[in-house]
């Protein structure tokens, strides 16, 4: 282990330590340009222009640089003039503002120390129940933050288990002082609360149109608001996943959040309430319940119902976070309610930060597809831990440093976006920088076609969510069914079927309506089809399935080769090499087993003879 300063992700040129003792984001400008400049030749002056706010104008002197901003759009250009001279790439010209002004990473972190859905090791800053991290990791951190512009870390899991709920009574000043270590680097905290909490303070209910409640709720915000004032509010999973919720008290999800809102609104702070509810003790054999109807069946009856101060945070998907999901309808449909999307840097579906999954051109596609504008905030799930490499795979970095750059401007490029990440991170000869920004660019596709191929998802092994296990959960309460038997594989979500396409704005539904005009990638969501279904080239779908699953495996293979001849350090290359191995591993198996799979309920044989094991 080592105290963070050591392992940088993308910080390598910043070889000084972060800074320790500087109150403010300009004076963390001032004090990484001093160091930067003590290397660089020239020098950068600040003016510091509270109206900029977050954003900034950096311009070329004859003496050096200027970078006029509000006072954390200071640090921000500060980073981004860093990484220009760094890279000798130009200064973005004229004013530059983040396109959303809230920009999350939630964490799930546990009081005990573990990470919900973790891939990197144990948690950053708790552990036994308590706070306990090592400054200098934590300050690195938010340099690591604010190099990219994230200003909002939530702390702990939206599954808010004891004793998380001291954090906001006798750790309350604990919770402080970390407040205070991550705001020079413009990164405020939010909190993930309970909302039964009244009820484990002495309350007989959580009713939130009981009056005690409110006041209750009042009272607690001026107590926790007084003791970290620049609190950027606080994030509830309600009524979803057996966490409690206002439905216990005939309540809806508006009058819920609105009561939070109310108690939170004096100080400025934000309710961000998440629409992943879904009924999760279905009935397999029920087959008009469809879970990704689930959000917007629930929510979009309630539109403009809610408090200015509350966002609604939806997932980029209907499901899950799997590999391929249709944007969900609820982002398209609701018009009247401030909305933030919920991206997955923690790779829970995508390969546990084992398997390579970069995630940019995932997430170009699902901004050119709903608009940037539909959206009011983002948040994204951290790939975060305690590993020496902050990431569990030294590439993983490049979600968390891209994910930054897109909450910024989210009509960056992929392929620039990793480049930069790569030059960053790595010295690299140019062409080998060039393979590894192509062997990140394919990885998504190469991932989904062993794992989810045309759109079918949920093929995993239950709870751990890694590895193939076709049928894990066909027979469980969550919704997460395939339905293949011998003639046919998928779901109608046509109007014919459970109706989830009528969710769409027409346009969107004409499409993926008729099986021959749907995009492959979304087949089997939208469709159930028999395996001699003929797909827009010809080939059956059975054999597509195949054929997906044994080029998977190949171009993961094709990709190890790449990338064990590239001249990373040490220790990233050893951890690289392990990795690959053990996604190769895992390609293979997902081949076997979903190809099995396959070929034991239709017989069909691989039209080139590979081996399918019956
Ligand atoms: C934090 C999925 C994950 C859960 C997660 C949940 C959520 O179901 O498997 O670990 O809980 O999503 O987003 O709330």
């Amino acid at each position: 282990m080592n105290d963070g300063q050591n392992r940088r992700a993308w910080l390598k040129d910043l070889i000084w330590p972060a800074p320790e003792n500087t109150k403010t984001p300009a004076e963390t400008a001032a004090y990484e340009l001093e160091h930067f400049f003590a290397g660089h030749s020239g020098k950068a002056e600040i003016c510091l222009e509270e109206a900029l706010g977050e954003g900034y104008i950096l311009s070329q002197t004859e003496m050096g640089y200027t970078i006029r901003g509000g006072e954390a759009g200071i640090l921000f250009g500060a980073y981004v003039l860093i990484r220009a001279l760094t890279l000798q790439e130009e200064l973005p010209a004229g004013e530059q503002k983040p396109y959303y002004p809230l920009r999350m990473l939630n964490c799930w972190d546990n009081m005990s120390g573990d990470v919900e859905r973790g891939y990197a090791g144990r948690s950053l800053w708790f552990e036994e129940g308590k706070f306990s991290y090592d400054l200098g990791r934590i300050r690195q951190l938010g340099r690591m933050l604010g190099s990219v512009g994230i200003n909002t870390l939530c702390l702990n899991n939206v599954n808010v288990h004891q004793p998380a709920q001291h954090m906001l009574d006798d750790l309350l000043g604990d919770t402080a002082r970390f407040a205070a270590l991550l705001r020079p680097f413009g990164v405020k905290l939010m909190l993930s609360i309970d909302f039964s909490y009244p009820m484990q303070c002495g309350l007989d209910t959580a009713d939130p149109l009981d009056e005690r409640v409110q006041a209750w709720w009042a009272e607690k915000a001026k107590i926790i608001w007084t003791a970290i004032p620049d609190l950027a509010g606080f994030l509830v999973k309600a009524d979803s996943e057996h966490r409690p919720g206002p439905n216990t008290y005939g309540r809806s999800h508006a009058e819920g959040a609105n009561m939070l809102a109310r108690a939170i609104a004096p100080y400025g702070g934000k309710l961000v309430w998440r629409a992943f509810v879904y009924n999760c003790m279905q009935d397999w054999r029920d087959t008009k319940t469809d879970r990704p109807r689930a959000a917007y069946d629930l929510y979009m009856p309630l539109d403009g119902a809610f408090d200015d101060n509350v966002i609604l945070q939806i997932k980029h998907g209907p499901f899950d976070f799997q590999v391929r999901e249709p944007l969900s309808p609820l982002l398209l449909g609701m018009k009247n309610t401030a909305k933030a999307i919920e991206f997955q840097l923690a790779q829970e579906y995508t390969g546990q930060q084992i398997d390579l999954y970069a995630m940019p051109p995932m997430w170009k596609e699902i901004f050119a597809q709903m608009g940037k504008e539909r959206v009011q905030a983002i948040a994204a799930v951290s790939n975060l831990g305690r590993d020496d490499n902050w990431t569990g795979h030294p590439f993983a970095a490049l979600n968390l440093f891209a994910y930054g750059l897109y909450a910024w401007n989210p009509d960056s490029d992929p392929e620039a976006v990793i480049r930069q990440w790569a030059r960053l991170s790595y010295d690299l000869p140019k062409e080998q920088t060039e393979k590894l920004v192509s062997v990140l660019l394919r990885s998504r596709s190469v991932y989904e076609k062993y794992t989810a191929t045309l759109g079918l998802c949920w093929m995993i092994t239950p709870n751990t969510h890694y590895g193939p296990n076709p049928y894990g959960y066909e027979f469980q309460a969550w919704g997460t069914y395939i339905r293949a038997d011998r003639s046919a594989v998928g779901i109608d979500r046509t109007e014919k079927g459970t109706g989830y396409l009528c969710q769409y704005p027409e346009k969107m539904q004409k499409l993926y309506q008729d099986p021959h005009t749907c995009p492959d990638e979304l087949l089997l969501f939208f469709h159930r089809l028999p395996y001699d279904f003929i797909m827009k080239d010809g080939r059956s779908l059975i054999q597509r399935i195949y054929d997906d699953h044994f080029a998977g495996y190949e171009e993961a293979k094709e990709m190890a080769s790449i990338l064990k001849d590239l001249d990373l350090p040490e220790p990233d290359r050893e951890e690289m090499l392990a990795r690959m191995e053990a996604q190769l591993r895992n390609a293979r198996e997902w081949r076997d087993i979903v190809n099995t799979f396959f070929y034991r309920f239709c017989g069909v044989p691989d039209e080139r003879g590979r081996t399918i094991y019956p």
